[in-house]
């Protein structure tokens, strides 16, 4: 174990999906008011920030035009800043969206794609928030049919080194980038349980990392659980994460993995 103590610095990011399958009544204002309720739960429940997405990337999904990611994620921000001053994050790869959530109060964006569509970078340095960069092999679509790495590690590193470097040339000011090794996009179980042993090669790219685990299939695979049983797994991947060196978990029970960092952290302080 390469790190007993548990940053106090480390921030937990709850997870707010408006996409119409994540309330599965599914109705346009039953969808807002739900997630709206959802964002309040995971404030009372200590989140430092949340990040709001309005297109699926799960393994297979397909993308969502942008007038209707706007539709599904505008509302929300836009209620969720009428009531909170928690910071929000765009879970986003679209410029159009980038730029509309922002000014409607998002203060950070989420590229699963690493701003690698078009436009998507010169926005983000105009925009001048926090973005966070993911390594993805493949698409949503296609991620999951048959990953393959020669060594993964390296060469997820050297994909973040190499889009901190076009985000620099952009115009991003360093201390707006985050990485994240983006487990479960186009990785196999060995792969994810690799990065995750490995997280403190990545930080050494000298930026924050955001570690996305929670609910992930991987946990599914090797506890043979449906998505809803899937917590205790998710909580032994969060302390995991912030040993090796997370400085942001992306989760969906807030108040759990909370109390799951806090007994870490009380342990570290006295050993
Ligand atoms: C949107 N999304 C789903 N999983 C994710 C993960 O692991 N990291 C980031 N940054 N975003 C994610």
């Amino acid at each position: 174990m390469s790190r007993l103590i548990v940053s106090q610095q480390l921030q937990i990011m709850g997870v707010v999906n408006t996409t119409p399958d994540s309330f599965s009544d599914g109705g346009r204002f039953d969808t807002l008011d739900k997630a709206l309720q959802h964002a309040r739960r995971l404030i009372a429940d200590g989140a430092d920030l949340l990040d709001i997405g309005g297109e699926s990337t799960r393994p297979g999904s397909l993308p969502v035009a942008v007038d209707e990611e706007l539709r599904r994620t505008l509302p929300l921000i836009e209620a969720i800043r009428a009531e909170s001053d928690i910071p929000l994050s765009i879970d986003t790869n679209k410029p159009e969206v980038m730029r509309a959530a922002v000014a409607a109060g998002a203060s950070m964006i989420n590229s699963v794609w690493a701003l690698r569509l078009d436009n998507a970078l010169e926005v983000a340095a105009e925009l001048a928030v926090p973005v966070c960069l993911m390594h993805m092999q493949g698409s949503p679509q296609d991620m999951q049919q048959n990953p393959e790495y020669q060594d993964v590690v390296a060469e997820v590193r050297d994909f973040l080194q190499a889009r901190i470097d076009a985000a620099l040339a952009a115009g991003v000011s360093r201390e707006n980038i985050v990485v994240d090794p983006g487990f479960g996009f186009g990785k196999t179980i060995e792969h994810n349980l690799v990065l995750l042993k490995s997280l403190p090669e990545l930080r050494e790219l000298g930026v924050p990392l955001l570690v996305g685990l929670s609910r992930k299939k991987m946990i599914g695979k090797i506890l043979d659980k449906p998505v809803d049983q899937r917590l205790y797994g998710s909580l032994a991947l969060a302390v995991m994460a912030a040993m090796q060196g997370a400085d942001i978990l992306r989760v969906h029970d807030v108040a759990e993995t909370g109390d799951a960092i806090r007994m870490v952290r009380a342990l570290g302080e006295v050993l």
